[in-house]
């Protein structure tokens, strides 16, 4: 029987390992929850089957491969990783794999504190997006360092983390189009990334998500 990855139908926390899932070819199934219209957005499609998946954390993202049940995000792509030889080849690899895996997931925290201003930080969106535009150039460029002349994040070889900055760099190209510009090294990774066989096949399938990103309560990417 494939294995079951079950998240929201949307991008979110959900994307890189869709990405993933379909770059090693893995036989899987999905399990698209849909969330109920304004203003309860009723998550009980998805609270149904949590109580049901018998793990002291159920949550989603979560992959379900025969006894085998993984929540966390990190831990399914890192399981992924180990699985598909997708961790890096060398200690050197593995260290900057996981520093973009945990980076990307910071940079999306304070992302995300933008994106859901209104619904869930009760904040001031427009207030919040002036802020963060003003301080995107400079995330871009930390991750444009790190990658220097790098093909992939951890070097010559892709690892679990490309699958997260890729998913990152593309959410970001869509809020704030033309800021991958001055960053030669990222756009042509984005690139790279795209024109990899099986991700171009997958990102011109009907399973591929372009939108929404977050969900419908989200002043951006609903
Ligand atoms: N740290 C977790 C976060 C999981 C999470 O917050 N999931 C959100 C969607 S992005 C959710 O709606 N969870 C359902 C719940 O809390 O019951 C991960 O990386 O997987």
């Amino acid at each position: 029987m494939p294995a079951v990855l079950g998240y929201w139908n949307l991008r979110g926390l959900g994307q890189p390992i869709r990405l993933m899932l379909a770059y090693t070819g893995e036989e899987y199934e999905e399990k698209r929850y849909e969330m109920g219209p304004a203003p309860e957005y009723s998550r009980e499609q998805w609270l149904t089957d949590k109580t049901k998946l018998g793990v002291p954390f159920a949550n989603i993202p979560y992959y379900k491969d025969g006894d085998t049940i993984i929540v966390q995000s990190r831990a399914i792509m890192m399981h992924l990783a180990r699985k598909h030889n997708l961790y890096g080849s060398t200690e050197a690899e593995k260290i900057k794999a996981d520093e973009i895996a945990s980076q990307v997931l910071d940079t999306l925290m304070s992302f995300i504190q933008v994106c859901l201003a209104t619904y869930f930080y009760k904040t001031d969106y427009k207030t919040k997006k002036e802020e963060f535009l003003k301080g995107l150039p400079n995330i871009l460029k930390s991750y444009s360092d790190f990658l220097g002349d790098n093909s992939w994040v951890g070097g010559k070889n892709i690892t679990y983390a490309d699958f997260n900055l890729y998913e990152l760099l593309d959410w970001f190209r869509m809020f704030s189009p033309g800021c991958l510009d001055q960053f030669s090294n990222l756009a042509g990774y984005c690139k790279n990334f795209e024109a990899l066989p099986a991700i171009k096949k997958y990102m011109a399938s009907a399973q591929f998500i372009k939108n929404p990103v977050f969900g419908p309560f989200a002043d951006w990417g609903a």
